[in-house]
């Protein structure tokens, strides 16, 4: 169909096979086909490949929009909208509930950002070339834990010296999570990947500046589409040279989003989010002598008697302790705008009652 033909009729096949390659599970297809068929005749469903301070980009099928946001924003990446692209300028109409999202704090804090949405697994990149930062997995590994997709993570260039000795300092700090490792270099371990991000799958690469996601992806698309950046030496951080988040979908299979350019991943859950992270702290905690045991000075603490008897590391409940704070505050964040939130609704019940007895 034309830019602008009108629809007057909505074609299931082509949303079918439109979507079903920028990942659209049938679930998905065949909801936004109930919708687009009722009350939203006309409209054009797509997925949300970039999203701009200005704009976003929607792909649908063949062709990808420039798009407001209808007031259905903030959108992310991943999204599964409806587009009306009638007018002069394209809108979404609406945005389908996501079944998954990689969510994070943005430091200055109030609102929590959508990375990606509509994830079946989140890849966390660990690369060969940098020094293991345990902290930083751990990290990684709650965010995207949190996220309700499924999480893996992925040692990058695999092929260099100190692989063997990054895949198992990961292996250790993710007991129980599915490791992948893998190098572009020599092609080892990319079948494994490529087989978890089948048709109507989608997967989300995060983990820091030159640990090889744009690489990763190159390899598994089989060019060069995105630009592989150079570290620059001076500051070792990587060249942005995608200047946008974005969804690729990789031929005859499901979809993968990079997440270039994200310096930091604050916490946006409650200190609940932790306790996949460090489950091994938590078994040990449900054995301290108080139940609200903070594992700092109380007696029959289980889990300061495991940091001295040597079988837990005390970097990682230091690390526990990090986050558990992060997330604590990130909670009474919360309770505080909901408390402001609710201040001022009271305020404008008793406006509109003043105002109500006035009129009496
Ligand atoms: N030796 C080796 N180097 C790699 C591999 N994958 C990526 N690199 C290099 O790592 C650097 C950063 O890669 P890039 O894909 O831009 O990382 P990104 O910032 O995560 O997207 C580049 O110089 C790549 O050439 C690999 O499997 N082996
Ligand atoms: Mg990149
Ligand atoms: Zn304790």
């Amino acid at each position: 169909l034309g830019r602008f033909a009108v629809r007057s009729t909505y074609d299931a096949n082509v949303v079918a096979g439109g979507l079903a390659r920028w990942g659209a599970n049938d679930r998905v297809v065949a909801e936004l086909d109930r919708l687009a068929e009722a009350a939203l005749a006309g409209t054009l469903p797509g997925r949300v490949s970039r999203v701009d301070r200005t704009e976003s980009r929607v792909v649908t099928g063949d062709a990808e929009l420039r798009c407001d946001d209808g007031g259905h924003g903030p959108l992310a990446v991943g999204d599964y909208v409806l587009v009306d692209d009638r007018g002069a300028r394209a809108a979404v109409r609406l945005r389908l509930e996501r079944s998954s999202c990689l969510t994070r704090s943005t430091g200055t804090g109030s609102v929590p950002q959508v990375l990606a949405a509509n994830l079946d697994e989140v890849f966390i990149t660990v690369p060969a070339d940098q020094p293991f930062d345990a902290g930083r997995l751990e990290r990684l590994l709650t965010v995207a834990g949190d996220s309700g997709a499924a999480t893996r993570v992925v040692i990058t260039k695999h092929d260099l010296d100190d692989g063997a000795v990054v895949e198992s300092a990961a292996r250790a700090v993710a007991a129980g999570v599915v490791c992948t490792a893998l190098s572009v270099r020599t092609g080892s371990g990319l079948a494994e990947l490529a087989a978890a991000i089948g048709p109507g799958r989608t997967v989300a690469l995060v983990g820091t500046s030159g640990a090889g996601k744009s690489s990763l992806i190159n390899a598994l698309l089989g060019d060069d589409r995105l630009l592989v950046g150079a570290v620059r030496s001076a500051d070792g951080k990587g060249r942005h040279t995608t200047s946008w988040r974005e969804l690729v979908a990789l031929p005859g299979a499901g979809v993968v989003i990079d997440t270039p350019g994200i310096r930091s991943l604050g916490l946006w859950l409650d200190a609940g989010g932790l306790d996949d992270t460090f489950a091994d702290v938590l078994d040990l905690a449900a054995n301290c002598r108080f139940s609200d045991c903070t594992h700092d000075r109380e007696p029959g603490c289980a889990v300061r008697d495991a940091v001295t008897a040597g079988t837990l590391d005390p970097r990682r409940l230091a690390s526990y302790d990090k986050l558990l704070a992060e997330a604590e505050m990130v909670a009474a964040r919360n309770d505080e705008r909901l408390a402001r939130a609710r201040g001022r609704r009271w305020q404008a019940l008793e406006r509109e009652g003043r105002a109500r007895a006035r009129r009496r």
